[in-house]
């Protein structure tokens, strides 16, 4: 892996005219007859060869205008072609023969077979597995693809676009041909063959035409398909609805596999999906995963518009497509469901994720600008922190000029391969505000600090707030300038009313959205009867740290009057943080941990306030996690102190809140047949989190127990395994309902996932061991990706005790797992391992421990460059 540089772009030297592929399918030996017709760019050296991409790949033929090409004229290895003495002016037509073997493909990238079906996945440079290509997005062509198959194993056979046409071939095989229209990058093609079950419907756009909708699943499992179309057409409204957007195929397909490396990906009119995010019902799929599999299925379908018809022009440009396409998946999840509510779990988990990779050793822009492993970018940087930046656009323009500006975006780039600064300019141009400084949003890596204080000047009615705002140093980026960070602000007044200052100085304020862009700024309010309460960064407006001191009897209050919920959430959260931070330190001293009375006053009261909903009180009872205050502790981090005081105040709380919560946990019943709706999700949600305070009081496992008997969907069901499984490990009933489940479930692997990972979070240093034992069981598939995830993720990421027991023993584990992982699966290798990137917060035992694992990986011969540039940059 050499190092990529934004700053080498360049256009090809050829224009790709089309693509004809012909696929002769066998699960061995699959032969793979590409037609290309090209030309040369205008004003190129007449002379220059083609150069093509391949990745493993052998030649088996090529002709050039369907005559054989003597060898002198090309030149061909493994990872590329190159084609001498090409016409210099007229189009031609090269047609290269490769022949490629899917079953032995463990990357799971270029065409593979999972449980006996032929899939692909190309994005971002899997296509070059298939055949010799200019395999860059910047490449678009209409394809026409041929697939030849065996007819009784494969009585499926699709690919991109409309369907053409099918026939018998003789043997015992047959074809069908697709067009797609549409110019796409190779990024974009997909092809599946096989024997699968299918859910059929139809939706008729806005102009009137219809489409056909099919979902193809497992036979036996199209009931468990419904949810997931009902989503796709909900999501095909609301584009057409919010965005003007409508579908431009005559069909759109999703195929659900179970060997997929990520979540689904956005094939043009062929979406490829991990079964995890399409197939759910009651009995196996929690609220959580209907949640996920909406918003996935909803992001997957707004590709074909901001991904697919405009798509990137480089890889650079990766949030081009992925920012903006999040985006507008949670602005779907946020009408569908409850704005503030899905606001919370999006800023729980930017601040989880994404924010620890912004403030380590993997921080990198927006938009960076060199790569060596471009699948080590698909990152919550690129991804959710791109989402808040386009966020950010639509807050300063307003929700009509965003609209606006995006209707110029679809309008002006339709059909090309686009920058972010082309994008950007689409919304300089709609509203004529200047967004040079706000770009290096796209630019400039690392989590901005603002650090506010303020002044209440009651003889002049004036109130006046200082804020500085200060740019982290990130790998590679030394200095920063300031940005344009628009926070939403709110001025309360001790009875809760809203203050309206009469003027400001010192900063535009339009509506409630303050612009600073200075380092330091002095805004004053002017009018302000009475000493203010500053909620500051309403809706996480902005993505930052913010510093401000303010009393727990301010914050109680924003968390009772702040008609911005997001607002009370978080407000609720600073009155809690402080006491899970000094309880971690208290415990690491064996001191008693106490918790401020202000805060549970302050939660309870949300927990039992009935004009909130359900699903709000949950998330505010579910206090930041073990790793998040890890984060805010900032270093010298000892997991198991940090457990030893949350615990503690969990307890606290639980004792306070009793009768709250048993209360609760009667009357969040959900009568009647399972919902997955969002207003039956919350309720269910917050009993679950009653239950769990409840156990955190209770001395014996019976009442979870209960529940565990009592559950009759998904949802409540692992929430009582995890109780008893977390809370009560080593008794009888946490065993018996741990084989209980193992054995209802035994079939289904999406569910034995929960069972693994809820055993992969069981706190403390004896879970290495039962892991280990898990690993060992015959439902663990090393080679699948969703297991993996389910044990080895789930230990790194979501165990700071068990992972991070102070003897080492499970890095040295993770470090073990990382090697053999990479024999098959770089890509599955390098993802976990970034689990690993905060290990310099860790107190130096540990730490230590951990830097020897990740030596041993970075000694060890025959990495993949997806691990060695992950373990190189984490231990830099
Ligand atoms: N675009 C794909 C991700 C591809 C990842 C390649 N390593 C899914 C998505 O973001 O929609
Ligand atoms: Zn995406």
């Amino acid at each position: 892996g050499q190092i990529v540089h934004l700053a080498d772009y360049r256009p090809t030297d050829f224009v790709l005219e089309r693509v004809d592929l012909t696929f002769d399918l066998h699960p061995t030996e699959t032969k793979v007859e590409a037609r290309l017709i090209f030309h040369r760019s205008e004003g190129i050296d007449p002379k220059a060869p083609l150069v093509l991409d391949g990745d493993e790949l052998v030649l088996s033929g090529l002709l050039l205008d369907q005559t054989e090409l003597p060898a002198e004229h090309y030149t061909a290895t493994p990872d590329s072609l190159t084609v001498k003495d090409l016409p210099e002016s007229a189009p031609f037509e090269l047609t290269i023969t490769t022949v490629i073997n899917p079953e032995a493909n463990t990357q799971l990238m270029g065409l593979y077979r999972t449980s006996g079906v032929y899939c692909t996945q190309c994005e971002a440079e899997g296509f070059r597995r298939i055949t010799y290509f200019p395999d860059r997005p910047d490449v678009l062509a209409p394809y026409t693809v041929n697939i030849i198959a065996d007819k009784a194993a494969n009585p499926l056979l699709l690919s991109n676009g409309n369907f053409l046409g099918g026939a018998g071939y003789g043997e015992g095989k047959h074809f069908a041909a697709w067009f797609d229209p549409h110019p796409k990058p190779s990024y974009l093609f997909a092809l599946v063959a096989g024997d699968l079950g299918v859910v059929e419907d139809t939706f008729v756009t806005a102009s009137g035409r219809e489409i056909a909708l099919k979902i193809y699943v497992e036979h036996g499992k199209e009931p468990r398909a419904t949810y997931a179309m009902d989503a796709l057409k909900r999501s095909m409204t609301w584009d057409e609805e919010r965005f003007g957007r409508e579908y431009d195929l005559d069909i759109f397909m999703i195929v659900a596999v179970s060997d997929f490396n990520m979540g689904a990906m956005e094939n043009k009119g062929l979406n490829v999906f991990n079964d995890k995010y399409v197939l759910a019902d009651p009995d196996i799929a929690t609220d959580a995963d209907y949640a996920s599999i909406e918003r996935i299925i909803a992001h997957e379908y707004f590709h074909n518009w901001t991904g697919n018809r405009i798509t990137c022009r480089d890889w650079f440009q990766l949030c081009l497509k992925e920012g903006l396409t999040v985006y507008r998946d949670h602005e779907f999840s946020a009408d569908q469901r409850s704005r503030p509510v899905t606001r919370i779990a999006e800023v729980r988990n930017l601040k989880s994720e994404q924010f620890p990779e912004d403030g380590g050793p993997l921080a990198h822009p927006v938009r960076p600008t060199t790569y060596r492993e471009i699948n080590n970018f698909y990152t919550t940087t690129v991804y959710e922190k791109g989402s808040e930046v386009t966020s950010m656009i639509a807050t300063l323009l307003g929700r009509d000029l965003f609209r606006t500006g995006m209707d110029l975006y679809f309008d002006r780039h339709d059909g090309q391969a686009v920058t972010i600064e082309d994008f950007v300019k689409c919304f300089e141009d709609v509203s004529g505000r200047d967004l040079t400084q706000f770009s290096l949003w796209y630019h400039q890596a690392g989590t901005p600090l603002v650090t506010a204080s303020g002044a209440y000047d009651a003889a002049a009615k004036s109130f006046t707030l200082t804020l500085e705002q200060m740019q982290p140093a990130t790998p590679g980026q030394t200095s920063k300038e300031p940005l344009h960070i628009p926070l939403r602000i709110a001025l309360i007044a001790e009875d809760g009313t809203l203050l309206t200052p009469t003027s400001v100085t010192g900063a535009e304020l339009t509506d409630d959205v303050l612009h600073l862009t200075a380092r330091t700024q002095t805004v004053v309010f002017h009018g302000i009867p009475s000493r203010p309460v500053l909620s500051l960064n309403r809706s996480f407006s902005t993505p930052i740290n913010l510093q401000f001191s303010q009393s727990a009897k301010d914050l109680a209050l924003i968390a009772r009057y702040e008609t911005d919920h997001f607002a009370r959430w978080q407000a609720l959260i600073d009155l809690g943080l402080p006491n899970l931070l000094q309880a971690a330190r208290d415990a690491r001293e064996g001191a008693p941990v106490t918790c401020d009375a202000v805060f549970i006053d302050a939660l309870l009261a949300a927990a039992s306030d009935e004009s909130l909903e359900p699903a709000f009180r949950a998330l505010a009872l579910a206090l930041p996690s073990e790793a998040d205050i890890g984060r805010e502790l900032g270093g010298d981090n000892d997991p198991d102190a940090i457990h030893t005081g949350r615990r503690a105040i969990l307890k606290q709380i639980a004792e306070a809140g009793k009768d709250i919560f048993a209360s609760l946990y009667d009357s969040m019943q959900t009568p009647g047949p399972f919902s997955p709706d969002a207003a039956s999700a919350g309720r269910r949600a917050l009993r679950n989190a009653a239950l769990t305070y409840l156990s955190q009081s209770d001395d014996s496992p019976a009442r979870a127990k209960a529940a565990y008997d009592a559950a009759n969907n998904m949802t409540d069901l692992s929430a009582a395994l995890t109780i008893l499984a977390h809370r009560f490990p080593d008794t009888a009933e946490a065993k018996a309902a741990l084989k209980d489940f193992h054995e209802r479930f035994t079939e289904n692997a999406l569910v034995i996932d929960k069972w693994l990972a809820i055993q992969a979070a069981i706190p403390g240093a004896a879970t290495l061991d039962r892991i280990q034992g898990l690993m060992e069981t015959p439902l663990f598939k090393r080679a699948n990706p969703n297991r993996m995830r389910a044990l080895v993720g789930t230990f790194a990421f979501s165990n700071p005790t068990g992972f991070g027991r102070a003897d080492g023993a499970g890095y040295r584990f993770l470090a073990q797992e990382i090697l053999d992982i990479d024999q098959r699966n770089p890509q599955l290798a390098a993802r976990i391992l970034t689990s690993m990137r905060s290990w310099r917060s860790l107190e130096p035992v540990r730490a230590d421990h951990a830097r020897s694992a990740l030596m041993q990986i970075e000694r060890a011969g025959g990495l993949s460059t997806d691990v060695r540039d992950i373990v190189d940059r984490i231990l830099k």
